[in-house]
Parts: structure tokens; sequence; C-alpha cells
């Protein structure tokens, strides 16, 4: 029970702030201005019911009001949210810095990508030539053990990342200049943070989520020892020179949109996580929010260019995935 209602007020979080992107970029679309919004708040904020007798301020006009005045609130506050969010958070970097201007220029999706989807496809493990029909859907697809073989999913783990690591120190310094960290809501700032970090973390009492790339070479190819390529993928699909590791207790990503080239796949090595996936503002009257959790041994693949998508873990329980992109 406790698990459900922590799991419930998670999603709340995550719809509640997906909202708040909503109702800016409805704005922004309208060609309404920062400046505009500002002014129709500060007049808001300046106008003065107490001029008016009681009998013409009856309690519906009144309500319709604070109405207005907290829809305008929101609608200056939300890109100031989004970017305190984006520091505090550590969202993923590859969305721009200033996240509400590409949402704001981003080309409208025709939501035929979202239509109907009330959940991801779920399939057991297949071949290449079977995967064929769904390799490049924008439907979330899990597809059932289909990593469970790899040497990754027994072998990867905290400490055999951290030994790695130490045996390339130059790899920590690498990390920070070329490479992506994200240290969502953690407060760890540097790859070289999480492996100090104190028992508590380690053990999971206290909660930290992190990601970053592995553009190191030497890391790079010992972690790829580890895996191959997701067998079910087409032969000729392209696939960057890096992967990305996410790791951690509770904790997920925030809700977010990608700036990649590519669709991604991850895959699940230890620990559940749960993923809420929520379509673009565009298509908000026409397509809903879902959630759905993947187990260790599943693969993922979702369009992070199209979906917002957030993630999170249960309580006191850990997550590692390898995540990449193909196209
Ligand atoms: O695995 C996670 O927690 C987030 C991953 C993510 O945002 C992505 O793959 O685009
Ligand atoms: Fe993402």
């Amino acid at each position: 029970m406790a698990r459900l209602s922590n799991v419930r007020v998670k999603l709340c979080d995550q719809i509640l702030l997906h909202k708040l992107h909503v109702l800016n970029n409805a704005v922004v679309r309208k060609g309404i201005t920062e400046g505009e919004m500002e002014e129709a708040f500060k007049r808001s904020i300046d106008y003065r019911p107490s001029r008016l007798t009681w009998t013409q301020w009856n309690d519906g006009t009144l309500s319709i009001l604070y109405s207005v005045i907290f829809l305008i609130a929101l609608f200056i506050l939300t890109p100031f949210l989004a970017s305190f969010l984006e520091v505090i958070l550590g969202t993923r970097c590859i969305v721009p810095n200033n996240y509400l201007v590409w949402e704001a220029t981003r080309p409208l999706s025709d939501c035929s990508y979202c239509r109907g989807v009330q959940g991801p496809i779920i399939l057991a493990n297949l071949s290449r030539e079977e995967f064929k029909p769904y390799a490049y859907s924008s439907r979330p697809i899990i597809i059932k053990n289909a990593i469970s073989h790899w040497p990754a999913a027994t072998l990867l783990n905290f400490t055999f990342l951290k030994d790695l690591y130490y045996k390339h120190p130059s790899a920590l310094d690498s990390l920070h200049e070329d490479c992506q960290f994200l240290h969502f809501k953690s407060n760890f700032q540097t790859l070289k943070d999480v492996f100090r970090m104190s028992e508590e973390f380690q053990k999971g009492i206290k909660p930290w989520y992190v990601g970053w790339s592995n553009c190191n070479p030497a890391i790079l190819a010992e972690l790829r020892k580890l895996y191959p390529k997701p067998h079910f993928l087409p032969e000729d699909a392209e696939m960057p020179n890096t992967d990305f590791v996410f790791l951690g207790y509770e904790q997920g990503a925030v809700m977010h949109i990608d700036y990649i080239p590519r669709l991604m796949w991850q895959a699940q090595l230890r620990g559940n996580k749960s993923w809420i996936l929520a379509p673009t503002p565009e298509c908000d009257d026409e397509c809903r929010s879902f959630s759905f959790y993947v187990e260790p041994g599943d693969a993922l693949l979702v369009d992070t260019r199209l979906w917002y998508h957030g993630t999170f873990i249960y309580k006191g329980e850990f997550s590692l995935t390898i995540q990449s992109e193909y196209g």
C-alpha cells in the first residue's frame, strides 16, 4: 500500500511539472510574449476590487478573478520554475539550456505517434527479423528478457564501475570536460563525488540517482566487452560512439524530452524502474500519459524526442541501466 501511494505521489509530481510546461507552451504558442505576460500579471496585481461594492463582486466573479490571477502567475512563473528545476535537478543536458525556448520553437508533432497509445507494446524476446516491423516505431516497446544473457547483467555493478574508473583516473577528468554527467536530484556534482559517496548512499539508505555518458574510449571499450549491440536492432542501424549509464536508488530522471538525433534503447540490467510517458503539449487533448515498469533483463525502446519521459525507482531499490541510441 505504502509503495502504491508513494508511486502515486511521484506520478502526481511528474504530471504537475509536465502540466506546467504544457501551460507555458500553450501561452507561448498563442504568440503572447513574456513582456505581455508580465504586464498582464502586474495589472492583475495592481487591480483593486475594493473600489467596487461587494454586491458587484459576488463569489462567482471573485473566483474567476482568482483563477485568472493564478493562471497568469503560473504562466510567468513556469519558465523560472523550469529553469530552476533544470539547474537544481540536473535534467539531461542534451536538452538545450533554455528548455522552454526550444520547446516553443520545436516543430509541432502531428500526434500520430501517440494517438490511441495507452501503454508500451510488450514483446517476448525476438530475432532481428521478427523485430523488423517495430524497428523504427515511435511506439514505446518493452522486449522481455532480451538482455538477460549479457555478461553485464551479472558483472556490472557500482563496484565494477568504480574499480574501472580508478584504473583509468584520467577518464574521471575527461568525463568532466567532454562527457555529460547528470546529477538529477542528487547533490553529486561529478563522477568523482559519486565514487566517493558515503556508506549510507552506497547502501541506498539515502536516495541518489545519476547518469553519465561513457565517452572515454578506454572505459567504453572495457564496458562494451560486457554487452553487445542489442541483437534485435537492424544490422544497418546507426549507433553513436558513446553509451550512457544510469544508476541509483529510489530517485530517477525528472520529466523531460530529449534533443537527440535518434531513437533510444535501454537495457535494464539491475532492479525495476518505473517510467512515466506523456505526450507533447500540442497532443494533450488527443493523447494520454501512462506509466509502466521494466524488470531486470528487459530492453526498452522509446522515442524520447517525442514522448516526455521521467523515471523513478521504488523506495530502497537500486536500478542500473545501459542506454544508447539507434536510428
Ligand atoms: O533511465 C532514466 O532514468 C532516464 C533515461 C532517459 O532520460 C533517456 O534514456 O532518455
Ligand atoms: Fe531522456
